[in-house]
């Protein structure tokens, strides 16, 4: 449902935009929300809005408590390795006990709930990569209001690169997804790909408008959109639309809120009674849509498959790079998105590769004649060696 806001609260949410200082940011927000009618059709938004006031607020505390010298709970964790991987579940179900078996980090396991108090990160080795993988704090009903420390755990949600969605199941786990499933949705955080995507690259004054569609306007037309971004004055900036989307969903990408995650499923505790019941009634629930991994971190099993698992969500590949005069390539691989050309490689190593790029050997079992000779828009796979030819 649009949210049909007054003029005068469009042009409000421009100056939100406009401010960078935190405190004159809430002002202006909690100002936005007094110009906000409070009807059905702005529900949606002004949750957002107190959201993302609730995190200003946590955000502007924690740099208080740091010019002070207090340590308090972190709200990000620096990421490391191929992929950051927030740990989100319910209390009990096992969190910290994954976190013991596959990564290097020291927790508290513990029958009490809600032992696991701050994020706590820890590194799972997966072939010749290193995923960081961050144990939340537990979810619960309410979360997504900020009920205990709901808002630091879906921050943490937030901002990472991908999911792992830990369900206990001899406690009814598809009550427990739907409830996990609820809180990230409140809170924005989508685990299947949207229908459509809308980017808004805010730029300096005076750059003008641009518009670009690369999918479709459902219930609307480009004058419809170019009407809603100028009603929230935003006159310069770069807006990418892609795959289906509705002018709801234009107004959503204004207040910059809803994100997707790539997300798994673990299942824990598989070797205790009616588990295996449980596992089929969740794979049903989830259906195609999240895949599904059952484990016992007590008794240590199912738990090599996680990497891979980890590893196919996240959409990502690794390259290696070889010297034109050496025989040997690198170790470490370049971590790209799945798809990726040797453009994109070439772009990661050299910044003037536009000038300089002459062509490339690829090295792969997959080619008939190995190394073969491509240009820049060969697209690559997991494993491929590149050499690169400069001009
Ligand atoms: N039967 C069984 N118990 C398990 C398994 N994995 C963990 N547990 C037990 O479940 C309880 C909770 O484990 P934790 O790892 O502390 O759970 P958590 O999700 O981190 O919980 P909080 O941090 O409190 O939210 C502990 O008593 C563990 O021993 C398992 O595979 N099977
Ligand atoms: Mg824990």
């Amino acid at each position: 449902m649009p949210a049909n806001l007054p003029p005068d609260a469009r042009k409000k949410w421009a100056e939100v935009e406009a401010t960078r200082n935190p405190k004159e940011r809430l002002q202006r927000m909690e100002e936005f929300l007094s110009l906000v009618p409070k009807h059905k059709g702005t529900l949606k938004l002004r949750g957002q809005v107190k959201k993302q006031m609730a995190i200003l607020r946590r955000e502007m505390e924690e740099k208080k408590r740091k010019k002070v010298g207090r340590s308090g709970p972190k709200l990000f964790i620096e990421k490391e390795g191929a992929g950051q991987i927030a740990l989100i579940g319910l209390t009990g179900v096992g969190k910290s006990s994954l976190l013991a078996a596959v990564t290097n980090a020291k927790v508290e396991i513990s029958p009490n709930p809600y032992t696991t108090r701050e994020p706590i990160p820890g590194v799972l080795a997966f072939e010749d990569l290193q995923f960081q993988i961050i144990e939340a704090p537990a979810l619960m009903e309410g979360s997504a209001d900020g009920k205990a420390w709901g808002l630091q755990t879906l921050a943490v949600a937030r901002n990472a690169d991908g999911l792992i969605l830990m369900v206990d199941l001899s406690q009814d786990p598809v009550s427990q997804l739907r409830l996990i499933l609820d809180e990230l949705e409140k809170a924005r955080i989508l685990v299947s790909k949207p229908r459509g995507r809308v980017e808004i690259d805010r730029r300096f004054m005076g750059a003008g408008l641009r518009i670009i569609l690369i999918g479709v306007l459902v219930d609307c037309n480009m004058k419809d959109v170019e009407k809603l971004l100028r009603s929230y004055r935003i006159a310069d900036a770069v807006v990418k639309i892609s795959g289906e989307v509705t002018l709801d969903d234009i107004e959503d990408a204004v207040f910059q809120s809803t994100i997707y995650k790539p997300a798994i499923i673990v299942a824990n505790k598989i070797e205790l009674k009616g588990s295996e019941a449980a596992l089929k009634h969740l794979k049903s629930f989830a259906g195609s849509k999240l895949p599904v991994t059952a484990v016992s971190c007590e008794r240590r099993y199912g738990l090599e498959s996680l990497g891979a698992a980890l590893f196919s969500v996240l959409g990502i590949m690794r390259v290696y790079t070889k010297e034109p005069n050496q025989k040997d390539y690198s170790r470490k691989p370049f971590i790209l998105k799945r798809g990726a050309t040797v453009y994109g490689l070439a772009k990661d190593i050299h910044s003037d590769f536009k000038e300089r790029f002459g062509f490339a050997k690829v090295w792969s079992d997959r080619l008939v004649f190995s190394p073969q000779k491509v240009g820049a828009t060969f697209a690559l796979a997991d494993g491929d060696v590149v050499e690169i030819h400069l001009k």
